[in-house]
């Protein structure tokens, strides 16, 4: 046994280490999420009249998430592998609610909905806007062969958020359903502001990720519905578990992404999530000044992500890497993306503008 764990490490050795990791919006766990996920490694949510108590762990994070984000007294969630798999399966359900396959969402909008279109035979009518979308375009794209729309809550390359509170209005007076993906924003927007990005305006879903800004093990994503019984639509019959219906995507899942996202949940509650986010946004500030300083330019953040224009950006991040940086590029809209996750150090950030402006030059 030994020798294979020797052979491990070893292997592990190559993997980038998160001091280098400047792109990813995975962060390592809290601790007490690492300890929480071990307790419960052999659990499995698919079969849940086994794991009563671990269920017991999924409805009760669930249940956080939702107060969170104000749900209302009818929702339904599901813990997911992450924001793939929640946009996958709003997009499953409110196909089949609304009998129709047409899906209007913005330009920034993930790649997992690419991966929905393809699944689930969807339609996608992209509205092209610069840093996110607002209600007026969504008025003029939506139809009576709309379905739904996505919107976003702090989008994957600027972490900008749609005009959400305007569309669910007008997308509620249209009989559309709306999804939010505050698959990164879920755990950082409601740390930091006000802002409606949530039940409290007319949306039908949301998904939120604990394996991001939530701290939780990998995977952790969760999704919320307005209404319960929507939830029913993916019910199955599971004929040889010990449960007799699944109403997920996955048949097998892991339990311990319950435990791990209950325990860091409770322990940080509310103030320590704040906390946390507060000193993200505050290294957010201390790496625009620095790029100020050096008259870098980059798109104004509103979340811990920040955008760096640049040229060439595929030539520069392979030159970061050679220096030891990774970084999200978009060669599209010409940008290197950092994420301020909390791994990411003062120190770092110092190292890595001063690398940058040596490649740049
Ligand atoms: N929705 C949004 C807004 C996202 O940013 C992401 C992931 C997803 C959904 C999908 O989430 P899962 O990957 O959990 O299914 N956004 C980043 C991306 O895929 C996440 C990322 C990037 C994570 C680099 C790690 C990493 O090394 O681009």
């Amino acid at each position: 046994m030994r020798d294979i764990l020797n052979e491990l490490e070893k292997i592990r050795e190559k993997d980038a280490k998160y001091k280098q990791i400047l792109g990813s919006m995975c962060t390592p766990p809290h601790k007490i999420a690492i300890e929480a996920y071990k307790m419960f490694i052999e659990t499995n949510l698919g079969d849940y009249e086994l794991f009563k108590g671990t269920k017991e762990l999924e409805e009760k994070a669930i249940e956080w998430i939702a107060n969170l984000l104000h749900a209302p007294p009818t929702y339904a969630g599901l813990l997911t592998s992450g924001g793939t798999e929640s946009n996958i399966v709003a997009m499953w359900i409110f196909k089949l609610l609304s009998n129709k396959n047409e899906i209007v969402l913005p330009k920034q909008a993930h790649f997992s909905f690419l991966k929905a279109s393809s699944i689930l035979n969807l339609k996608l009518k992209v509205i092209d806007c610069k840093y996110y979308m607002k209600a007026n375009e969504v008025k003029k794209k939506i139809s009576s062969k709309t379905a739904c729309v996505v919107t976003i809550a702090g989008n994957t390359n600027f972490g900008y958020i749609d005009e959400i509170e305007e569309i669910a209005d007008i997308c509620y007076d249209e009989n559309i359903f709306v999804h939010v993906d505050a698959a990164f924003g879920g755990f950082v927007i409601p740390f930091i502001s006000n802002k409606v990005f949530d039940f409290r305006a007319k949306i039908s879903s949301i998904c939120v990720d604990g394996h991001k800004m939530g701290m939780a093990c990998i995977p952790c994503g969760f999704l919320i519905l307005r209404e319960k019984e929507w939830l029913e639509e993916i019910k199955v019959r599971s004929k040889c578990t010990h449960t007799k219906f699944q109403a997920s995507l996955l048949g097998t899942r892991p339990g311990a992404s319950a435990a791990s996202a209950y325990a860091v949940m409770h322990f940080l509650g509310y103030e320590g999530y704040k906390k946390i986010v507060e000193e993200c946004m505050n290294k957010t500030a201390y790496l625009t000044k620095l790029l100020d300083e050096k008259k870098i330019e980059y798109v104004k953040p509103v979340l811990n992500i920040v955008a760096i224009k640049l040229k060439n950006v595929e030539r520069v991040a392979e030159e970061l890497k050679k220096k030891g940086w990774y970084v999200g590029i978009d060669e599209e809209n010409e940008i290197i993306r950092v994420v301020l996750m909390p791994h990411v150090e003062k120190d770092m950030i110092n190292k890595f503008v001063n690398d940058l402006e040596e490649v740049i030059k």
